[in-house]
């Protein structure tokens, strides 16, 4: 064996030249790999003995990609389009030898081997489109060569994980041999390839795919209409598909060109870098300093949920997906029936979708034990109550929990606002009792809030970020105040809402400004899909805010076809001359002057407050990290990813025209536009939130 450098090696067995790479946690293409592939290969290829190179990584994975953590620094080393053209142009077959995942420029890198091999785990993707790039080592021009431009366009637009049985059939792999025996398999492979001494061919060369496509510029157009509402407000999307588009109509040279050109585009603007803030923030979030990694952490092998409501139906869910028995509580048997017909509803719809089989929905299903007896939660390891939002009810539910749940048990709450060491004190355990605050809905939203009360155990803290992990959430660790990070800022922002539309705006135009900020849908029409008349009491009712009046008059929302808006049979919403009277009646009464609202100032008032609360929420330890508010929002409010969350938006924006911002609405209309010291201190400073 020789060592090229501290990341690579090569092994001559036999007449196979075998290069290793070993670079922790993922392979990345970072310098010191890049320089030992270009050594290895050159070497390998100097040797007369070696008459084929099998490239292979130790480790979790193959290569992931490119170094990400170098983006945007000096390059030094090989470039990667130099170590491609002496693996491409070696005169000896190469195979790639291939497990775990095979990403990005890892895939490019595979694809300047002649052959791939791998095991039966392993996946390829081109999964730049994610942090706002492209493939820039060739991937765009290659892919299509090989696997044909509809299935490329799919995988550098959508960044999937093609499992290997897949990329076998689609031609990206050349075999598949027996999993844990890939360095074998992978000389196996070689061996055959030299005995059959066919001429070597290059991807690069192989036209025959792309010709194909050649003058049906409908695969193009089709593709971006049929993905229009996914790619909306994103860049990378459609700059992947210029480039396999030029796959089909410019030479091989002159489609890395525009490859090339494009990405470096995207890799100086502001959405990669958002995207990427974005990656390495999800990940930061799962490291809480003061729970170090060998926390004890409780086994969770039974989970009990207390409501079978919507949240209570969807938490349940989650579990059940991972194999996790639960059992599911509720006082009513037609609500048990209920709940637990929803859930199955749900699988069997996903089932019809493809997505499931039959056998996959009744092996969840047999996880679930319905009842209406609390006692049933005695031997549950993770119990998570899921009730009525009020203080009073969700006491007394953790007060029948300490009599109930074997010691040790870890007691949550789903509480979206509620104090929890209010709830905690109703035990005689708080140190057991934890927030575990899930989106709606709960199966499908990623986020997941977990609150920390004042007592609550390390080891509760340790086993709920892995359980995040394990039911596939991003789980963000945050402090106990009133919303917790994300419906408090949240609740700023709605509070400008309502204001501007007594001010001068109508809904419809906060919503569209929000919507064309990125956000899946405005305040308002978001209100109308939730219910105007969620927590409105008809007895108690005064006409004292628009919403009020709404509920009045009838007006709850999507659900009876009139909200803020009126909605037409298919639930298309129309703005409401009804509703423009009632805000006007009401500014009127009220003695508002209204006037004209740019769209710029809508877009101000109605976040800027959030990043101030963001960094007030910073300042009093609610969150870890500023990126952790980020992930908040980008996972559970469909905040869009290539702003990078509120937190790094604030940056872009510059903290210094926030700060100028609030302080200028801070005069016009009162102190709901405070700036937080923090925000003060960092701007005087010319420091951003990382430094807080
Ligand atoms: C690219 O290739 C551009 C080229 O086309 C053109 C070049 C010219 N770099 O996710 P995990 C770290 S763009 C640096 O928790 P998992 C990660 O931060 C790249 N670091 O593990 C974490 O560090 P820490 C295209 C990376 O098993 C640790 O590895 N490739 C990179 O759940 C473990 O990660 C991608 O976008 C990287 N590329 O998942 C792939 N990747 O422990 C991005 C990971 O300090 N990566 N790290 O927190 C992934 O999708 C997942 O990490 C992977 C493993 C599936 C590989």
């Amino acid at each position: 064996m020789t060592a090229i450098n501290n990341v690579t090696d090569l092994t001559v067995e036999g007449d196979i030249g075998v290069v290793t790479l070993n670079s922790p946690p993922v392979n990345a293409l970072s310098a010191a790999v890049r320089e030992g592939l270009k050594g290895a290969f050159e070497q390998a290829i100097a040797d007369s003995a070696v008459k084929a190179i099998v490239l292979i990584c130790d480790g979790k994975t193959f290569i992931a990609g490119a170094d990400i953590t170098e983006f945007g620094k000096a390059m030094t080393g090989p470039s990667l389009q130099e170590v491609q053209n002496v693996i491409e142009n070696a005169p000896k077959p190469v195979v790639a030898a291939i497990h775990g995942t095979v990403l990005g420029g890892g895939l490019e890198v595979a694809l300047v081997a002649h052959y791939r091999v791998a095991v039966p785990s392993a996946k390829a993707g081109l999964p730049e489109v994610n942090i706002g790039l492209l493939p820039g080592a060739g991937g765009t021009q290659r892919l299509p060569r090989v696997v044909g431009v509809e299935k490329a366009l799919e995988m550098v637009t959508t960044g999937q994980h093609v499992p290997a049985k897949a990329a076998l059939a689609m031609g990206l792999f050349d075999s598949i041999v027996e999993e844990g025996a890939l360095r074998d398999g992978a000389i196996a492979f070689a061996r055959v390839v030299l005995a059959e001494d066919k001429p070597l061919t290059r991807i690069r060369d192989q036209n025959a795919k792309v010709e194909a496509a050649r003058g049906k510029p409908e695969i193009f157009s089709e593709f971006r209409k049929a993905n229009a509402r996914k790619f909306r407000g994103f860049k990378a999307p459609e700059y992947n598909i210029q480039c396999v588009e030029a796959s089909v109509n410019l030479p091989f040279d002159e489609g890395l060109k525009l490859e090339r050109k494009l990405f470096m585009e995207l890799m100086s603007g502001s959405q990669s870098a958002a995207q990427r803030h974005a990656f390495f923030a999800e990940r930061q979030a799962a490291k809480v300093p003061d729970v170090p990694d060998d926390t004890p952490i409780i086994p969770v092998r039974k989970v009990g949920v207390i409501g079978a409501g919507t949240m209570g139906g969807g938490i349940s869910m989650n579990f059940l997906n991972a194999g996790i028995p639960v059992t599911i509580i509720e006082a009513k048997a037609e609500n048990l029936d209920r709940g637990v017909g929803v859930i199955r509803r749900n699988y069997e719809n996903t089932a019809k979708k493809g997505r499931l089989t039959e056998a996959d929905v009744e092996k969840r299903m047999a996880l679930l034990t319905p009842s209406m007896n609390l006692e049933d939660l005695a031997d549950c390891d993770l119990i998570i109550e899921a009730v009525f939002e009020l203080m009073e009810i969700k006491q007394e539910v953790f007060g029948k929990l300490d009599r109930i749940a074997k010691p040790g048990a870890i007691l949550a709450s789903n509480t979206s606002y509620l104090d929890i060491d209010v709830i905690a004190a109703s035990t005689s355990r708080p140190e057991s009792v934890i927030g575990l605050h899930f989106f709606s809905p709960a199966n499908v939203m990623r986020l997941l809030e977990i609150v920390r009360g004042a007592k609550t155990d390390k080891s509760v803290i340790a086993t709920s970020m892995q359980i995040g992990k394990t039911i596939g959430k991003v789980a963000v660790l945050v402090g106990n105040c009133h919303g917790f990070v994300g419906n408090r800022m949240l609740a700023q922002r709605q509070r400008e809402a309502m204001s501007l539309i007594l001010e001068g705006a109508m809904p419809w135009d906060v919503d569209r400004v929000l919507y064309d900020f990125g956000l899946p849908m405005g305040p308002f029409a978001m209100s109308d899909l939730a219910g105007l008349d969620i927590g409105w009491d008809p007895a108690k009712t005064s006409s004292s805010t628009i919403r009020e009046v709404l509920c009045e008059m009838d007006r709850r929302g999507q659900k009876n076809g009139k909200g803020f808006y009126d909605y037409d049979e298919n639930r298309v919403a129309k703005p409401s001359a009804e509703v423009e009277k009632v805000i006007l009646d009401f500014a009127e009464k009220r003695q508002i002057q209204r006037r004209q609202i740019s769209d710029q100032e809508i877009l101000e008032r109605c976040l800027y407050p959030m990043v101030n609360e963001g960094a007030k929420i910073l300042e009093e330890g609610k969150a870890i990290r500023a990126s952790d508010i980020d992930t908040v929002w980008i996972n559970g409010y469909g905040w869009p990813v290539y702003t990078g969350g509120p937190m790094f938006w604030g940056e872009l924006v510059g903290l210094d025209k926030v700060l100028a911002g609030m302080k200028a609405f801070q005069e016009q209309h009162g102190d709901d536009f405070k700036p937080s010291a923090l925000l003060e201190r960092l701007v005087a400073e010319g420091k951003g939130f990382k430094d807080a």
